[in-house]
């Protein structure tokens, strides 16, 4: 029996995701787009596998081969960021920031992180999530005038406050994070230091983005973002830390792993040794810097004035457009992004002056630097006429023929379709 004939409704919408993925301009900047072998690691009967514990020391018997895939999770992320220490069971990021915070701090303690408003991510302290309500979390922006951050403010705050914990990371910041000046600012003041690598892992491995691995007590990453694996996440760390972090992952806040997603991430993880990965993150820099210039060059403000790395944030506000709305607009012609924040946003969350880009997936695609002059054309049209539906379908169409000449997922099209 197939899902088709049994499932029709998941099977359809499946089906219909997958020409999405294909016939969209997909720039959000979190987002990728998976190999074949990944899908067949995640979708394969690892699925059914039991293994609280870890290689070679299962609560479960018939571990065998779940213990080869998760070994060479281990010892393949290990070499390929230079750590000490890795535990590839975190379901997710968010997980694996969790068992950091838990295994280094009490609640209570104090935590330096990067304002959510500026750029940083939810578990670095947001007041409605875990982060923000069992610790006493003091954020750090970017500097108001070059919106970039501020190491000086950040260990002013850090004397001011003396954290016990200083997060370094972002999801939405567009410029180099210094490690190494944030791991001086933490010995300043006897801090430990979590680097949350997830936007930039596949940068780091290509030597585009300093390895925090060097600096930090602490790095953890989700798998799926620039590293282009199953969505998920690690914690690596300094030895001293490989006990209380692994104690904290299991049985500290999960269950049984997910071992499937283990052994597409050690697929994703061969992957990412390999000469072809890191020509690939050097498309993504490549493409990113295209698409920032050719956005500039038609007019828009990008925060910061630029980008280092995978991604933008264009700041609409001179263009008389919420985030929300060019999110909605672009999203009828086929261009999908994000509304987010920009630094000292006078909008809501809900709303927003901005919008993020980035191109990791299009340039999974095979995009390079010509294709984003006209992608830059294709959002300018569509932000200049929100409000004409004929202009959008038109836009539309145009990203179509362009996405056609970079087709994706084709054979799992043809085998549920046949
Ligand atoms: N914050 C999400 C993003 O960067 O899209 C990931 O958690």
């Amino acid at each position: 029996m197939s899902l088709k004939s049994t499932d029709p409704k998941v099977f359809n919408a499946i089906l219909k995701e997958a020409k999405r993925q294909n016939d969209n301009i997909e720039l959000i900047a979190s987002e990728n787009f998976v190999t074949d072998e990944i899908l067949d690691a995640q979708g394969s009967i690892m699925t059914n596998k039991y293994a609280e514990g870890y290689p070679g020391a299962r609560w479960y018997g018939g571990c065998e081969n779940v213990d080869i895939v998760e070994s060479l999770a281990i010892e393949r992320a290990k070499a390929l960021f230079n750590a000490e220490h890795v535990n590839v069971q975190p379901h997710s990021g968010s997980q694996a920031n969790m068992a950091v915070y838990f295994a280094a701090l009490k609640p209570g303690d104090t935590v330096l992180a990067m304002d959510i408003a500026c750029g940083g991510h939810l578990t670095h302290g947001h007041a409605r999530n875990f982060s923000g309500t069992f610790f006493n979390i003091i954020s750090y922006g970017v500097n108001k005038d070059s919106e970039m951050l501020d190491y000086d403010e950040i260990l002013d705050l850090a004397k001011k406050h003396n954290p016990k914990m200083i997060i370094a990371g972002a999801c939405a910041y567009p410029r180099i994070i210094d490690f190494k000046k944030f791991r001086e600012i933490c010995d300043k003041v006897g801090a430990m230091l979590l680097a949350d690598i997830a936007h930039i892992a596949g940068l780091t491995i290509a030597g585009l983005h300093p390895n925090a691995c060097k600096h930090a007590h602490f790095v953890t990453s989700t798998t799926h973002k620039t590293l282009r694996g199953p969505r998920s996440g690690i914690v690596m760390c300094k030895r001293q830390f490989a006990k209380s972090i692994d104690a904290m992952v299991f049985p500290g806040i999960q269950g049984g792993p997910l071992m499937h997603v283990i052994a597409a991430k050690a697929v994703a993880f061969k992957n990412a040794g390999t000469k072809e990965f890191r020509e690939y993150q050097k498309h993504i820099v490549n493409n990113s810097k295209a698409l920032a210039d050719a956005l500039m060059g038609k007019g828009y403000r990008l925060v910061s004035g630029g980008t280092d790395n995978h991604l933008m944030l264009i700041d609409l506000t001179e263009k008389e457009l919420s985030g929300r709305d060019a999110a909605s607009a672009l999203d009828k012609a086929g261009i999908t992004v994000n509304k987010n924040l920009i630094p000292y946003d006078e909008k809501t969350p809900a709303i927003t002056s901005g919008i993020r880009l980035g191109t990791p997936a299009i340039t999974t695609r095979g995009m390079k630097e010509k294709e984003m002059e006209l992608i830059a054309e294709l959002i300018d049209q569509a932000l200049n006429n929100v409000n004409k539906a004929k202009v959008l379908s038109r836009v539309k169409k145009d990203v179509k023929r362009l996405t056609s000449k970079f087709p994706l997922y084709k054979d799992v099209i043809k085998r549920m379709t046949r």
